[in-house]
């Protein structure tokens, strides 16, 4: 029989692992999990993992005859530096994959007559901003502004937002009647920092990467330069975020795609706080141009008016509490 049911794709990745850690615990989903790589062991039982390539598209057929999804969270991506080792590659992860399965989605919601939901996390890199002059006058950057990503990845976030509005919005629409369409809904998230995870492939990674060498008390050398400004949030941040937008009605809803942040930091701010609970850590600035460049095209705050107003979005952590209560004890714990 089949069985109604959760997919987090990518849960090997970061936000994959926070997202599932929280929803088994709250025991309301049926899970299935899906990943190239096997689950962490200290994930195994909270899911039905299924390992293999979101390419693959015998396993996507198996997902599709075997599971009625109600919700769909697809993180199974490749991050902005990765994507521009691996530009085709990163299109096909980034914009095929997620295509293929906005089709399960749509096809399981006219078969049962309920939308799918469809949770996809954008990024700021969908944002492009053309020199460090309008960066500075354009600083709490809003969904409509400014969207013209300088990477592939960037773009792939980019156009994957317009494929699911298109199709929650419009698909078969020259059909007799119209048919129940899946309902996608998307955040564009700044850099995530998390405590139990070191992010690999992404272009924010500075951040947190200086963070927990620091707490190994190994020397990091940041690879943009100091005065370099972007938003960040710390991972239990963005797995509410991911949940809230999930089980908000549609009809708040104003829009498919959201700006969420929390705080904004210069990668000099960055540097203070990390000095601020590890006075010991050897941090130098040694900027790579072409990262650098990525970074500098990304906004440096945004404007999440829409997520507040629409479905009550705000981050349970600023700064001062990111650090101090989440990052720093279970940073320090993780690598005693
Ligand atoms: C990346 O750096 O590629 C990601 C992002 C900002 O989306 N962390």
């Amino acid at each position: 029989m089949l069985k109604k049911t959760t997919l987090i794709t990518g849960v090997c990745g970061e936000i994959g692992q926070a997202l599932l850690e929280t929803l088994a615990e709250k025991k309301e989903h049926n899970i299935v999990t899906f990943d190239l790589k096997p689950l962490p062991k200290a994930f195994q039982g909270k899911s039905t993992h299924i390992e293999g390539d979101i390419l693959d598209e015998s396993i996507l057929a198996h997902l599709a005859n075997e599971y009625e999804f109600e919700v769909i969270y697809h993180m199974a991506a490749l991050l902005s530096t990765t994507g521009e080792k691996k530009p085709l590659l990163a299109h096909e992860v980034n914009a095929c994959g997620t295509i293929a399965l906005m089709e399960i989605a749509s096809k399981q919601s006219r078969a049962r007559g309920e939308r799918v939901k469809f949770i996809f996390p954008s990024s700021i890199a969908a944002y492009g901003l053309p020199d460090l002059k309008t960066k500075t006058e354009h600083y709490y950057i809003g969904e409509k502004e400014c969207t013209e990503p300088t990477t592939m990845y960037g773009c792939t976030k980019l156009y994957c937002e317009k494929i699911g509005n298109y199709y929650s919005e419009y698909l078969l629409q020259l059909a007799e009647e119209a048919p129940v369409r899946m309902d996608f809904r998307s955040l564009r998230f700044p850099g995530l920092i998390s405590a139990f995870t070191v992010p690999s492939g992404g272009t924010s990674d500075f951040g947190p990467e200086m963070l927990h060498a620091a707490a190994q008390n190994k020397p990091y050398a940041c690879f943009v330069r100091r005065d370099v400004r972007i938003p960040f949030m710390v991972m239990p941040d963005a797995v509410k975020s991911l949940i809230t937008l999930a089980n908000a009605p549609l009809e708040n809803l104003s829009t498919r795609v959201y700006n969420v942040t929390s705080f904004s930091l210069s990668a000099e701010d960055f540097e203070e706080q990390v000095q601020k609970y590890f006075p010991n850590a050897e941090i130098t600035f040694e900027p790579d141009l072409k990262r650098q460049a990525i970074v500098d095209s990304w906004p440096a705050d945004l404007n999440d008016d829409a997520a507040r107003k629409d479905w009550g979005w705000k981050p349970d952590y600023d700064v001062t509490r990111a650090f101090e209560e989440y990052l720093v004890p279970n940073i320090r714990k993780r690598y005693r």
